[in-house]
């Protein structure tokens, strides 16, 4: 694909295809655990070998975006796509990882780092989303987050129900400046906020 000349996201609509659909061979029992655990693992050194390929010198940055998983989240594939994406873009990226206490992290990192313009978080899986709006809660509450853009993300959001939890109670406000279950909206959005 590279040789042919299409772009990172192209890449990595393929890889994240084959995940899912190496995830239903799962499912049906065609392949074990090791299989699937061996196709993650070969999908995101692809995702570094690709976007090395696209990697270049840039003397600004765009600003800093963190991406994290919600607590308990294990599925990052698409983080780290995202992460390359925004790299591309000229962000720095920091991925804060899933086994470490998020809120914890993201405000530490706040004060390393100094501003923070944009977080990125995903929630697989449904059970994911009530930790996650108790996190989008307390950023939205504090300050230090009051420029920061928030975009959310992953499966979960194709349902409405779940969309309407980022409602925030009697106000109405949502707690995500944007809510996207592709990486082709996002990089929209993304694109959008940068012009
Ligand atoms: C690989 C995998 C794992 C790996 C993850 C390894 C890793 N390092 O990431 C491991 C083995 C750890 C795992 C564990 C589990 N998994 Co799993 N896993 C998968 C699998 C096969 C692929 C996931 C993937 O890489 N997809 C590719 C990426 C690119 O797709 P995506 O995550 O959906 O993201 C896309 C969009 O949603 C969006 N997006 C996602 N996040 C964000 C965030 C932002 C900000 C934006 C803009 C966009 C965005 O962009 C992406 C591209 O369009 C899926 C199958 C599937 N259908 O996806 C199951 C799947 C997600 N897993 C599932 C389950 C049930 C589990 C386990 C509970 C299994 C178990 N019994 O232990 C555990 C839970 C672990 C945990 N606590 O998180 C279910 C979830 C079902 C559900 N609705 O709850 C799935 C769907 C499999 C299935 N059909 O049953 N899993």
């Amino acid at each position: 694909m590279l040789e042919d000349g299409f772009d990172m996201l192209s890449v990595f609509r393929v890889l994240g295809d084959a995940q899912v659909e190496i995830g239903e061979l799962w499912e049906k029992g065609f392949i074990g655990i090791t299989d699937e655990q061996f196709s993650t693992a070969t999908t995101l050194e692809c995702i570094t070998g690709v976007a090395a390929k696209f990697r270049r010198f840039r003397r600004e940055t765009r600003g800093m975006a963190l991406l994290c998983n919600a607590e308990g989240e294990f599925h990052e594939v698409a983080l780290r796509m995202l992460a390359e994406l925004l790299r591309e873009r000229g962000w720095d990226t920091h991925f804060t990882g899933h086994d470490a206490p998020v809120l914890d992290l993201i405000r530490r990192m706040r004060t390393e780092k100094g501003r923070i313009e944009l977080l990125c978080f995903s929630a697989v899986m449904p059970a994911s989303v009530q930790p996650l709006v108790g996190i989008l809660r307390k950023i939205r509450e504090d300050p230090r987050f009051d420029e920061a853009k928030i975009i959310v993300g992953g499966p979960s959001f194709n349902s409405k129900r779940v969309r309407m939890a980022l409602s925030d109670g009697p106000t109405g406000k949502s707690l995500a400046d944007h809510v996207s279950t592709n990486l082709v909206d996002a990089m929209k959005y993304l694109d959008s906020l940068m012009r």
